[in-house]
């Protein structure tokens, strides 16, 4: 995928546009896709949007930590009618042991994502392939992803969730690492269960046939946006099945081949 589009925006317009998706963020109270009042707002213009949150988010004491790919799967893909992948960053505030309680009073409609996170040890930037994902992988381990649109009834846009950061919200690393190479990514299957059902099935393939392959395309996105991804990022694949949406009182269990598992409860 490559930013071609022309940017339209002004840097004040950029700079609203960030403090309206970080006070929805910080309030947990929805609002307007951003395509309603903005119509032609480039996917570049997306990018700079979530950008400037970033930059927010790092002068309030924040760190990056890693990134996301999201949409990179035909189940999410089909269940938010967006068709392109996208990416968004990843705090240090936002993560959470596995094992543990999740409020929901700071989200507005949380949903629970299964995922393959990498951690990297070298650098990547520019336009990669899988394997040089997988050379510069340290480890892979299973992570949950809780995600929560600030858009009103969890719809969107491709241009409006990309400045939304890509719906992030928590992240969950758990299970075991094992090195990349130990297993065939493609056909680690994942079980989700919810309150002890089973909701979800899926592989690791449902990732744009290859997990690695959605570390390459957020590279590459990286590199259109004039980053790099460094040593020691913590990148995740995105959700392999649809998501799930949760309430307080709810257990998620996610099950994964050979990599172990993870649970989490939700309180209010
Ligand atoms: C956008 C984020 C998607 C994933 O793993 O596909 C995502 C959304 O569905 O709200 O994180
Ligand atoms: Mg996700």
């Amino acid at each position: 995928m490559s930013l071609d589009q022309n940017t339209v925006l002004d840097d004040i317009a950029i700079a609203r546009l960030a403090e309206r998706v970080e006070t929805a963020q910080t309030y947990a109270t929805p609002i307007r896709k951003l395509t309603l009042d903005y119509p032609d707002l480039s996917l570049r213009d997306a990018y700079r949007v979530q950008t400037a949150l970033r930059h927010s988010y790092e002068a309030r004491g924040q760190r990056v930590i890693g990134w996301k790919a999201g949409l990179t799967s035909k189940p999410k893909m089909a269940q938010m009618g967006v068709s392109t992948p996208g990416v968004g960053f990843l705090t240090d505030a936002m993560e959470r042991p596995a094992n543990s309680a999740i409020s929901t009073g700071d989200l507005i409609h949380p949903r629970v994502e299964a995922e393959i996170a990498f951690v990297t040890k070298s650098d990547l930037s520019g336009k990669v392939s899988a394997a040089e994902v997988m050379a510069a992988t340290d480890y892979v381990q299973p992570a949950l992803e809780v995600i929560d649109s600030r858009f009103s009834g969890f719809k969107f846009d491709l241009e409006s969730v990309i400045a939304d950061n890509s719906s992030s919200a928590r992240y969950i690393p758990g299970g075991r690492m094992v090195r990349p190479e130990a297993l065939d990514l493609r056909t680690v299957g994942v079980v989700l269960e919810h309150n002890g059902e089973i909701a979800q099935i899926g592989a690791g393939a449902e990732v744009l046939g290859h997990p690695a392959e959605a570390i390459a395309m957020l590279v590459g996105v990286l590199d259109d946006m004039g980053e790099t991804l460094p040593a020691g990022s913590f990148v995740m694949a995105g959700a392999i099945t649809a998501a799930v949406a949760v309430q307080p009182g709810d257990t998620i269990t996610a099950r994964f081949y050979e990599m172990g598992s993870i649970t989490v409860t939700f309180t209010d």
